[in-house]
């Protein structure tokens, strides 16, 4: 609705400010997602998941096993500036560890 609307401005120019309509606007949220690779151990994708978002070892394992079997598989949703790091972590960790592992974000 627009505010001419909903300040019942009905085309003389003149109304009645009903209320301010609320500011605040749900951020878009953004999904990280772990893809696959034939090198990644799998204990390591667990022990990511469990660092980086917080899972436990049988969500972890759940997680890591849909990856495998699946190709993708999604860690967590978040804001922009969270899942950014969240990539940003997990893709440092691996190239440290020397693995191929890689994570991703795209918007929910
Ligand atoms: N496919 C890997 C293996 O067989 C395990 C793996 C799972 C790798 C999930 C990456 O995101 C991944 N060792």
């Amino acid at each position: 609705m627009s505010d001419i609307e909903r300040n019942g401005d009905d085309g003389t120019g003149t109304g009645v400010i009903v209320q301010q309509k609320p500011k605040t606007k749900k951020p878009a949220m953004y999904k990280v997602l772990m893809l696959n690779d034939d090198y990644t151990p799998m204990e390591f994708v667990v022990h990511v998941l469990e660092r980086f978002f917080n899972k436990n070892r049988d969500e972890a394992t759940q997680i890591m096993m849909h990856v495998h079997r699946r190709g993708v598989g999604v860690c967590g949703v978040f804001t922009y500036e969270i899942a950014e790091t969240k990539v940003t972590q997990v893709m440092d960790f691996a190239r440290r560890h020397q693995h191929p592992l890689q994570c991703i974000m795209e918007k929910d």
